[in-house]
């Protein structure tokens, strides 16, 4: 006889066998408690944890209350399974650190900088483009519709809408230029409201007077792209209704259209600044895309004929050292003030000649020629590097430089890069850096200021480099220009720099422009805290964000084969090969 059947002799057997079991309880219950505490310990970033565990409890909390987990704690399944959901719920822990300790490491993942100051790759959930519209895009465009539905822009801090007189009483410019971004990004929610606005209430029977280019790039072109992205029919019609309003400003003696008109009257001027009341390059100058999609769009060549006329007046000129200067008189024919730029008042001229031969299937010689050897001459006669080795593009004024950049001129890196490909004499490798440069300085401009975001424009005199030393210089207004050069060159040359580049604007536009009520212009970048100008700029949406959601995109989202970008960055569709039978060659 044993000492246990002895004993057991004289303890009933109920009895014993609880003692047992509550003795394999125990065990099993120890072994629990040590096993968490050891995976606690064990894990990285044990503090966090320990939060975690102490404070909210979630990961043992849940384990007690799986059933099966929970009885068979002391198994190796298990054992793995409790680990595993330990680290779950630390990783969603680390999630929660605040956007200022994130980093993007240039290749599709953000580290996030834990409290215990190591770096974990998350390759999911924060990933950058996913941010972009689910965050920023979202915010924008949700705080529009909240205090600004209807009206042009959005005044984001004292939260109601706002409009300037570029659209004269045309309304809802935010909805047209945000069109394409929603379905891009796949807002389909957003974008069939934003639809359905259009539908009901975008009218252009106004007696009112709008700028011909603004209303051009931001609402024929945010319709048109919305047109071959949706195929809704609305946008086509609306595209080629406002695009007849606007035929009247090109009643002048040379064709030169007008800057302003009177959508009613049909009465157009010139802005009364204007040197000599001379029309301006940037805006004479940044029609031809949409209206050559115009005429194919509604089979009337009255478009395409306007804007290659346009064309045909600049090719009689002479041009002072190849190149175009800003002001044109539309009566004479001739040159007003002989200033050129490749920001304000000339940019987007030079971006749709390019544009223009690529949207063509390379078949339009005359863009392309035109381009090329105006780039030449800006090579030769603006282009200038600094002391320390900055590229930038300067101002000619009858033929002296002022050593300035705008913030506008950053947009040239990515037509640069664009271009670069079919540049004659071998030609290809010199632009492309040529764009990395101008790239890299309008990142400068952006790294030397206290906030972040870049100037209006920035100066490279008098002892300083791509910094703003002009009070009325020091603003941002959320342009997209250089972000836009940063998409470009990643797309060309995948190099993690740009994506680097990109993700320190988002963190900046997070930080100083990001307030309760949308997203705000700042009035001085140089400041140690943002003072707000109070305006979301419907490029923000148009074209910053959607820029920004490109760079962090796959290339083969809106493939630059197959799309060409106005320059408010709304995507168009070159017609389908044979493009001679197409509307790009209607008889002219
Ligand atoms: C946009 O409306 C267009 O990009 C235009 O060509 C110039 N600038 C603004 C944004 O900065």
């Amino acid at each position: 006889m044993t000492v246990s059947e002895a004993v057991s002799g004289f303890i009933p057997r109920s009895y014993w066998d609880t003692l047992t079991e509550k003795f394999i309880l125990l065990l099993v219950f120890s072994a629990f408690i040590t096993l968490c505490f050891g995976a606690i310990f064990f894990l990285p970033d044990s503090s966090k944890l320990l939060s975690g565990v102490f404070f909210h409890s979630s990961a043992v909390e849940t384990n007690t209350h799986t059933g099966p987990d929970s009885s068979d704690a002391g198994s190796a399944g298990n054992d793995d399974r409790l680990l595993a959901k330990i680290k779950k719920d630390h990783e969603k822990a680390l999630l929660e650190v605040e956007a200022s300790s994130w980093e993007y490491n240039g290749t599709g993942c953000i580290i996030l900088h834990s409290v215990a100051g190591s770096r974990r790759t998350q390759e999911w959930y924060r990933e950058p483009a996913n941010f972009l519209y689910k965050t920023m895009m979202k915010h924008a465009w949700d705080s529009y519709k909240q205090y600004a539905w209807g009206s042009n822009e959005l005044r984001p801090v004292s939260k109601h809408g706002h409009s300037s007189n570029l659209f004269g009483s045309i309304k809802g410019a935010t909805i047209v230029d945000a069109l394409d971004t929603l379905y891009i990004m796949e807002m389909f929610e957003e974008f069939d409201a934003a639809t359905d606005w259009v539908e009901k209430s975008l009218d252009f029977n106004v007696n009112a007077e709008v700028s011909v280019f603004e209303v051009n790039i931001r609402f024929v072109g945010g319709l048109l792209s919305a047109y071959y992205l949706s195929g809704k029919e609305v946008f086509r019609r609306k595209a080629v209704e406002l695009g007849e309003k606007l035929l009247p400003a090109f009643k002048t003696p040379t064709g030169i259209p007008w800057a302003l008109l009177n959508l009613k009257s049909g009465i157009g001027r010139n802005w009364p600044w204007a040197s000599g009341g001379s029309s301006i390059l940037a805006e004479y100058g940044t029609l031809h895309l949409e209206f050559m999609h115009l005429s194919r769009l509604s089979g009337n060549s009255e478009f395409a004929q306007k804007v290659m006329n346009i064309r045909k007046v600049l090719n009689r000129l002479e041009k002072p050292q190849g190149l175009y200067p800003n002001y044109l008189n539309p009566n004479s024919g001739q040159w007003g003030q002989h200033h050129v730029s490749v920001g304000g008042l000339g940019d987007s001229f030079y971006e749709y000649l390019l544009k223009a031969w690529l949207m063509s299937d390379k078949t339009d010689e005359e863009g392309k020629k035109m381009y090329y050897d105006a780039l030449q001459a800006i090579e030769t006669n603006l282009m200038r590097k600094s002391t320390n080795g900055l590229t930038y593009i300067a101002e000619w004024k009858g033929g002296l430089l002022e050593h300035k950049m705008g913030h506008l001129t950053c947009f040239a890196g990515g037509m640069i890069a664009l271009g670069a490909d079919g540049a004659p004499g071998d030609k290809t490798g010199h632009q492309m850096e040529q764009a990395a440069e101008i790239a890299r300085t309008c990142h400068e401009s952006y790294a030397r200021t206290t906030l972040k975001l870049g100037p209006e424009a920035f100066r490279f005199d008098g002892g300083v480099e791509a910094i703003a030393t002009r009070q009325n210089e020091k603003y941002f207004i959320l342009r997209p220009e250089v972000i836009e050069t940063y998409m470009y060159m990643w797309r060309f040359t995948h190099d993690p720099k740009y994506r680097e580049w990109g993700w320190e604007a988002v963190q900046a536009l997070e930080q100083h422009c990001r307030v309760d009520g949308g997203y705000s212009g700042i009035r001085d970048v140089y400041a140690s805290s943002p003072n707000y100008d109070d305006v979301q700029q419907s490029f923000y949406l148009a074209e910053t964000l959607k820029y920004l959601y490109l760079l962090f995109s796959e290339d083969d989202h809106l493939p630059f084969e197959h799309w060409v970008f106005n320059t408010e960055a709304h995507p168009l569709h070159p017609p389908p090969p044979p493009y001679s039978s197409s509307a790009f060659h209607l008889h002219l």
